[in-house]
């Protein structure tokens, strides 16, 4: 399988997150991409190659461009305050408030377009996740130009971040703007299975008025896991959208097999609506040592469903997202690649 990696991922190397009323060292590092590389090349999975620059174009094609503009400049307009940490947002557009009058305040910025405050923005998080687009969009032009398959180790991850808004590690949303890049280049129709154990809210969001993008997501319940707001069974699209959003909400300690049976009903609804092409948004956050998860799949998990996607027999594109068990997270993410090519 071929694999598109940039170096320029070790640019997103923000100092602190907040967690628990406690500035830790974020969960989402740069050690996470290096893992996985080195299994990718330990196991011959094949070659890898830095991605092309696209631009601006197919990422505002999802994006709105003063929310582009805002995370270009958030950190140098946060160190013009003179703040001494992270640009972390501390206050938002809460209910009953102004939700359309966007602030000239970098605090009032940063809470309007922030879906969370975990997330600090730093010095090249933002060429990091202009990068990462690249990744994502370099691996869907090698689909679109004849590949049955490919890996986008993508760093920033990106199925949290809507059209204006970042959070939960995610800044541009990759598989979406992929998705839109097949749709631009004339498929009719294209598929996101979203395997995370985070609910893909920015995805879900994106294209949840669309019948050309089926969205399908696997996560831990929103009443108990991040991001809280969304990803019940009951959304399921709206006007053209409805019935093109499936969401499998599953509780703590779900092992592979509850896993596994909600996996087999979306590849069920995959196969009726007949894809050109299925991208996967790939976190291995749902193995059972995830530090700030609660699924409980094991390595040879991810094999199994591996193969259960590749049975579907489509062109597909696998977009890194989340996993948090750096030790393991090169064998899990590469053991889904291989259960998919070994099929
Ligand atoms: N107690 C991705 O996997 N905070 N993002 C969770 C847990 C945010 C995860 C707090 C998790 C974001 C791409
Ligand atoms: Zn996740």
């Amino acid at each position: 399988m071929l694999t598109i990696f940039s170096e320029k991922h070790t640019l997103r190397d923000a100092k602190t997150e907040l967690y628990g009323g406690e500035l830790v060292s974020p969960f989402e590092c740069p050690v996470r991409a290096e893992y996985i590389l080195e299994q990718l090349k330990s196991e011959k999975l094949g070659e890898i190659i830095a991605p092309d620059e696209f631009g601006l174009d197919p990422i505002t094609r999802i994006h709105d461009s003063d929310f582009l503009m805002f995370l270009e400049n958030c950190w140098s307009a946060w160190q013009a305050e003179g703040f001494k940490g992270e640009a972390i947002p501390t206050v938002w557009p809460a209910r009953g408030m102004q939700q359309q009058r966007i602030p000239n305040h970098i605090e009032g910025k940063m809470g309007y377009y922030a879906l969370a405050g975990e997330t600090s923005i730093s010095d090249g998080t933002w060429q990091a996740a202009r990068a990462s687009a690249n990744v994502a969009l370099t691996a869907q032009a090698a689909i679109k130009n004849g590949a049955n398959e490919a890996f986008a180790l993508c760093r920033p991850p990106g199925h949290h971040a809507a059209g204006d808004m970042y959070g939960g590690y995610c800044f541009i949303n990759n598989a979406a703007i992929a998705a839109q890049a097949f749709i631009d280049q004339g498929a009719s129709r294209v598929a996101i299975l979203d395997v995370d154990f985070h609910h893909g809210n920015g995805t879900q969001s994106i294209f949840y008025n669309r019948a050309d993008v089926m969205f399908c997501s696997l996560h831990g319940d929103p009443k108990d896991a991040f991001p809280h707001f969304l990803g019940y069974a009951d959304e399921t699209g709206n006007g053209e959208g409805e019935g093109f959003n499936y969401n499998y909400p599953l509780g703590p300690g779900a092992n592979f097999q509850a896993w596994g049976t909600a996996l087999d009903d979306a590849c069920k609804k995959i196969k009726a609506y007949g894809p050109d092409a299925l991208l996967i948004s790939l976190g291995v956050d749902t193995f059972e040592r995830d530090p700030i998860s609660f699924f409980k799949l094991i390595s040879d998990d991810f094999t199994r469903y591996g193969a259960t996607i590749g049975a579907l027999k489509l062109p597909t594109l696998f977009i890194m997202e989340g996993g948090y068990a750096v030790e393991e997270i090169g064998i899990n993410a590469v053991n889904v690649l291989q259960g998919y090519e070994d099929l």
